[in-house]
């Protein structure tokens, strides 16, 4: 059994800040479950435009407001707690906070630790 605790791994390496979002990787490749398991907290008032298009994710929304617009549509969602979004096409896609927002992140195939966003916005695919 793997037990971990966010409030004491924030303070470590698991945690990797890029403009304006942080993220707490709890689970990682390295850990043999086949998904990645992310907290992840987005500045209120800034947008971030991501394309993963070598990974699935879910995202679940703990607390903030927002919203997600699927750049293919054009289609907007509201985001508030107790929404999920899935990128179950690779969806680029635009998230905004409107205030802060602390979401639960999964990644099949499960984040290395090691990627950095690449500038189409997507992570490299795992070796
Ligand atoms: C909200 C979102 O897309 N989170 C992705 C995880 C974060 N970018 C990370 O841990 O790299």
């Amino acid at each position: 059994m793997i037990v971990r605790d966010f409030n004491k791994e924030k303070n470590t390496d698991r945690k990797v800040a890029d403009q304006r979002w942080n993220s707490v990787r709890l689970l990682l490749a390295d850990d043999g479950m086949g998904f990645s398991f992310h907290i992840t907290t987005i500045e209120g008032g800034s947008e971030h435009t991501f394309h993963y298009k070598n990974h699935f994710e879910s995202v679940y929304c703990i607390s903030g407001e927002g919203s997600i617009e699927d750049l293919a549509t054009g289609e907007v969602h509201q985001i508030t707690p107790g929404v999920m979004y899935a990128l179950n096409l690779h969806d680029k896609h635009t998230l905004r906070a409107t205030s802060e927002l602390v979401l639960a992140c999964c990644f099949n195939p499960p984040v290395t630790g090691h990627e950095v966003h690449q500038a189409d916005g997507s992570y490299a695919a795992a070796d």
